[in-house]
């Protein structure tokens, strides 16, 4: 494909509840979007990266600048574009993976579309609806909590993730395992925890969690390894594994028996493929993480999470977890399950009202020089 124009959206959406984590607080979720046209067919990308550089050193207007200064310019002066060649044509820089995922997954949309293909299809799905969880946030106190979790239980979700961080774990762990009985639950830390905690979280072994997620900063994965040979909970890494490289690695050393996988922290979805099919070979079960995505990612996500190796239900809630109204057409929890979007591409349409409703600042547009 050539590529013509990349059109670069910044946007606000309003979240229906805060959102916090052991990171942080949130109540508006920034959006950065790659619009990008060729061969005049339309394709659009998301990026996953937050506000403030916390979750990862990746921020919304860092990758704007990462994207307008550096990897749309290789693409405008190539006369050939296509996903597959992308890992190529951007490997002059170094990391960025949110940045490059954005752009990656605005050219799989338009070369699916141009030629009336969905991501599932694409991608290497085998089932035609993905079981869904939901990430259930910091709350201001446990009855909040229990009322945010009952909820969703009775919505339908088939799994509960409750981010976790010193002062708030054993406590809301355990009253939650009370409320919603053998439902499964896991936890997830965003590398809240050190060494010295690993005696304390070996207290949550006695609730049954599914797995307890990136307890310890991301680089290091020994710790996790220890924690790992210390602890009957399964270690699931997310902020940790940024390839497939180190997602081998770290399942060959120990530190690691379930991975997440989330498109945008790996550099988009052709990586993503790459960890499910390494996991896959090693026998280690994945799930798709969620980055409070609108529709567009989420229709990506769950084309993602359809594929043979993602044994687990994943953060691809339901539009209405996070947002009153979304950019595409909403996607809506079905008996705990979401459906797999057959259309081509990413299969939903921008909603070209909201996108300048609620733009924060003027789309950055690029062309061919
Ligand atoms: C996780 N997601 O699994 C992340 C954390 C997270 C659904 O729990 C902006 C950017 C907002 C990054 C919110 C869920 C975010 C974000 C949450 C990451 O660790
Ligand atoms: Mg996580």
């Amino acid at each position: 494909m050539r590529i013509e124009r990349i059109e670069l959206h910044t946007i606000g959406m309003p979240l229906v509840r805060p959102f916090e984590t052991s990171f942080g607080r949130q109540t508006e979720r920034q959006v950065l979007l790659a619009h990008v046209v060729a061969d005049g067919v339309d394709g659009w990308g998301e990026c996953v990266a937050g506000t403030t550089p916390d979750y990862s050193s990746e921020y919304v207007d860092g990758c704007r600048i990462v994207i307008e200064r550096f990897l749309a310019p290789v693409l405008l002066a190539a006369n050939d574009v296509t996903a597959a060649a992308l890992d190529g044509l951007f490997a002059g820089v170094i990391g960025h993976r949110m940045a490059k995922a954005t752009l990656e997954a605005a050219v799989l949309d338009a070369e699916l579309r141009s030629t009336g293909t969905s991501f599932g299809e694409r991608l290497g799905a085998v089932r035609d609806r993905v079981e869904c969880g939901v990430s259930v946030g910091i709350s201001p106190d446990i009855e909040t909590l229990l009322a945010e979790v009952e909820g969703y239980v009775d919505e339908g979700y088939r799994r509960i993730k409750l981010k976790i961080k010193p002062g708030w774990d054993l406590e809301p762990v355990a009253r939650v395992r009370e409320v919603i009985g053998s439902l499964p639950l896991q936890v997830d830390a965003n590398t809240a925890y050190t060494l010295d905690h690993v005696d304390h979280l070996r207290r949550l072994d006695e609730f049954g969690l599914l797995l307890i997620e990136q307890p310890f900063v991301e680089e290091d994965i020994a710790a996790h390894v220890l924690l790992a040979d210390s602890i009957e909970t399964p270690v699931c890494l997310d902020e940790s594994i940024t390839s497939t490289g180190i997602a081998i690695d770290a399942i060959e050393r120990g530190a690691t028996s379930i991975v997440n996988i989330k498109p945008g922290r790996v550099g988009g979805y052709l990586e993503a493929v790459s960890i499910h099919d390494a996991c896959r070979s090693l026998d280690v079960p994945v799930w798709c993480g969620g980055m409070l995505e609108t529709g567009i990612g989420r229709a990506m996500n769950v084309a993602l999470a359809a594929l043979p190796g993602f044994a687990l239900p994943g953060d691809t809630s339901a539009s209405g977890r996070y947002f009153a109204e979304d950019i595409t057409e909403p996607f809506v929890l079905d008996d705990g399950y979401l459906s797999v979007p057959t259309g081509a591409g990413s299969g939903v349409e921008v909603r070209h009202d909201l996108l300048r409703h609620w733009a924060l600042t003027e789309p950055v547009v690029l062309s061919r020089p």
